[in-house]
């Protein structure tokens, strides 16, 4: 096998023009470095590798390194024994500026063969029956992307930005952040992520783990919108992160959560047909081919790539056309991947078999139909197929993105060529103007293949010139470039939210403050805020440890305690009617002093909200796991326990069927956090704040709150009142407190230590 080499030459300058950000080094990482190691001769020596993971980064990072420099940090591919080492340490850095990450045999086993290639992979393509779940390869899995990490943190420097990819190192991201808090990581998955039902057939402590993973990053990107929502839709239902137009709020921080569907080196490519040496390749071919039609296909020897299936159709073009015989040939170049993998193996002998038949059963002494390559090819051979090729057959059954596809049409400047693309190839999403088939169907690509081969040269050329025009902008350079801009807004967002946050200066302040006071008024909803949400309202009574808290807060001198809460009344009371605190009960119809009896402020219109209550009623009849809380005044529709995408499509509807129904009626429609409740208007939390400001001056005020009805309470409070938003959402409280658990914190620390912790 001749040195393989990258497909994509130097590009001469689609360097880095005008970069968005000041750039420290640029440490890229991913599990194989883009050179394998030879160690036979006397000074370890390097060679390129094949695969679109190398294509696509490699190109952006010589424009990077450009800028700012950087460098590479992966594993090296083969078992280098302890000795060689330092050599090869050596060597890479000078040779390659890259660190290399050494890797057991039994390692290599159970993270790359195992969990990464049995499990991962299948997984992500959508190939379920492949996937074999081992613990011994997942602690594998965690073992090697440790060994990364620690890798990472002694070669960076000051200033570096660590962009990490792939599949192999989905926990990277969080484990770097946990160690490095400031850290700018960016993350690329390079495969699609699946939908929700395929990714849940991994333990769920494994794919909570990976997707925490992802998000111990400021961005991470994919392909396509799908994938990304793909994502967000298992973080959503998996850890019960919500996301908002592309951004997790998470631990403090901000992860943007996007796509960018990565490019190719286009100039590289356009140009290539110039090459002397692109030019001798090309003319090499000539004798072989003759003026026969060429269909082209190139890929890595994978499963998903459907190889079996473009060759079936290919046999299938035959036996429909006789007048294809002898007039058409495929070339078929397969690079070889995985190959200790069974399926891979078993894969490349179906292949090889069909191949052989096809060829058999259509060929004769002048004419060869299949021409099958199993090897990888350098750049002028492979770019003088992509000229000589009238059809470029890319049909593969599961692709993040596919490079071959856009590199076929890079490379044809003169517009002429027909792709034959998969609709499951991420690149159908840019690259609508091309053939598209079903890569399972093999009639159906046949068909394809017979319309590329009869498609005429103009139409050819309008088809080509828009997805070239697009592709020409969107190159591998604007791909990063995008990815590191997107990261730096990630980090003011966080910066912004670490502002509003309050910290430690801050809750010491609000304690002397606190301290100093002679009249305070302390104003706490309580589901979301006091405690997490449970799955039903019955399910979220306050722990003894909450109860003694607002004991101990509303027992000391010249404090007012108000709990301040959607909830009904009959509850509120059986869980705090005990308690020196007094009660707000369906966001303030319903008032009860410490000790006293409940004042009701609205009349209840129980006829109304009867009709909303048997509405709603046929709602929770339609969507399963959602419910009706009749209260006394209002009624809410709950919804959370529901699945998220059919619950918001409800949700929606039965908002529209209430606007409706409720028409001239003094009630009021308010959205929750998957609820839906309707009170009487007027009724609302500001009125309550405002009932108890009234009553007394107090010299502070401390408010806290997790939805939107506690924005009517932030609203009513007076200058200088200390808000807090419970959870990093938007609001217009003062400060951000991460969640129940640490506002809990900041009571405890108001209500000074328990009486018999004095002793
Ligand atoms: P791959 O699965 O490796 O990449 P692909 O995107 O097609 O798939 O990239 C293959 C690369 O290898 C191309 O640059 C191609 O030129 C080159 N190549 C393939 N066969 C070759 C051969 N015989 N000789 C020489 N070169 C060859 C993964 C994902 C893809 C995603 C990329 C980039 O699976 O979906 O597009 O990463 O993100």
């Amino acid at each position: 096998m001749p040195p393989t080499s990258s497909p994509i030459a130097p590009a001469p300058d689609t360097g880095a023009k005008d970069p968005p950000r000041p750039h420290g080094r640029l440490l890229v990482v991913s599990n194989r470095l883009p050179f394998a190691v030879d160690l036979s001769g006397p000074e370890p020596r390097f060679r390129r590798t094949v695969g679109g993971l190398v294509s696509g980064v490699e190109g952006y990072l010589r424009s990077r390194i450009a800028a700012g420099g950087g460098g590479w940090v992966g594993w090296p591919g083969t078992d280098v024994a302890e000795a060689d080492r330092p050599r090869v340490v050596e060597a890479a850095r000078r040779d390659q500026g890259a660190t290399p990450v050494f890797l057991e045999a039994a390692e290599v086993e159970g993270f790359y063969e195992g969990f990464c290639n049995r499990a991962l992979w299948p997984l992500l393509h959508y190939f379920p029956s492949l996937v074999r779940l081992e613990e011994a390869d997942w602690a594998a899995y965690v073992r090697v992307n440790e060994r990364f990490r620690d890798v990472v943190l002694d070669a960076l420097e000051p200033g570096d930005t660590v962009w990490v990819h792939d599949y192999h190192l989905m926990l990277l991201p969080a484990m770097l952040r946990a160690a490095r808090p400031d850290l700018p990581i960016a993350f690329f998955l390079h495969v699609p992520f699946p939908a929700f039902e395929v990714f849940r057939i991994l333990p769920d402590a494994w794919s909570r783990a990976l997707l925490h993973g992802v998000l111990g990053a400021d961005v991470a990107g994919f392909h396509t919108l799908d994938y990304a929502r793909h994502f967000l839709r298992s973080a959503e239902r998996l850890s019960g992160l919500e996301a908002r137009e592309g951004e997790v709020r998470h631990a403090g921080r901000v992860t943007r959560v996007d796509a960018f569907p990565i490019g190719v080196d286009f100039a590289a490519l356009a140009g290539a047909a110039a090459r002397p040496d692109v030019v001798a390749a090309r003319a090499a071919l000539d004798a072989p081919l003759g003026d026969r039609r060429v269909v082209l296909s190139v890929d890595r020897l994978d499963y998903t790539k459907g190889i079996l299936q473009r060759l079936l159709a290919f046999e299938r073009v035959l036996e429909r056309s006789p007048a294809w015989h002898g007039r058409v040939t495929l070339v078929v170049v397969a690079v070889p991947s995985r190959e200790r993998v069974d399926s891979y193996r078993r894969m490349r002998r179906e292949v090889e078999e069909a191949v052989g038949r096809v060829n058999g059963r259509f060929g004769s002494v002048a004419w060869v139909p299949i021409v099958y390559q199993f090897r990888a090819l350098g750049f002028a051979d492979l770019a003088a197929l992509y000229l000589r090729a009238d059809v470029a057959l890319v049909t593969p059954l599961r692709d993040g993105m596919n490079l071959v596809a856009k590199e076929y049409l890079a490379a044809r400047a003169d517009d002429s060529g027909v792709l034959v693309l998969s609709d499951t190839a991420g690149a159908a999403r840019e690259l609508g103007e091309a053939v598209l088939v079903n890569p399972y169907h093999v009639e159906g690509i046949a068909e394809g293949i017979e319309r590329a081969l009869e498609l005429p040269l103009e139409a050819q050329r309008a088809r080509n010139r828009s997805m070239r025009a697009r592709l020409r902008r969107y190159d591998v350079v604007r791909w990063g470039d995008e990815q590191l801009e997107r990261l730096d807004r990630a980090r003011a967002a966080s910066r912004s939210l670490a502002e509003r946050h309050l910290g430690a200066g801050d809750r010491a302040r609000l304690l002397a403050a606190y301290r100093a006071a002679r009249r305070r008024l302390v104003l706490l909803d309580y589901d979301g805020t006091l405690v997490p949400f449970a799955g039903h309202p019955a399910a979220a009574p306050p722990d003894a440890g909450l109860r003694a808290l607002l004991a101990r807060l509303a027992g000391a001198d010249g404090t007012d305690v108000v709990l301040v809460s959607g909830r009904d009344a009959a509850t509120l009371e059986t869980w705090f009617g005990a308690l020196p605190v007094a009660l707000v009960a369906e966001h303030g119809a319903l008032h009860r002093d410490p000790g006293g009896g409940w004042e009701r402020l609205q009349p209840a219109d129980s006829a109304a909200r009867d009709r909303v209550a048997d509405l709603m009623e046929v709602f929770a009849d339609r969507l399963p796991g959602s419910f009706v809380e009749r209260k006394e005044v209002s009624v809410a529709w709950h919804w959370r326990r529901a699945d998220p995408e059919i619950g918001a499509a409800r949700e929606a509807e039965l908002v529209e069927a209430l606007h409706a129904l409720l028409r001239g009626a003094p009630l009021e429609v308010l959205r929750g956090k998957r609820v839906v409740e309707v009170r009487g208007a007027g009724a609302h939390k500001g009125g309550a704040a405002r009932r108890w400001l009234g009553r007394a001056t107090y010299d502070l005020v401390v408010a806290a709150g997790d939805d939107a009805t506690d924005e009517d309470l932030f609203a009513a409070l007076p200058p200088g009142a200390w808000s807090l938003r419970v959870g990093l959402g938007e609001s217009r409280a003062g400060f951000n407190v991460d969640d129940p658990a640490d506002l809990r914190q900041v009571l405890e620390l108001l209500a000074g230590p328990p009486a018999d912790a004095d002793a």
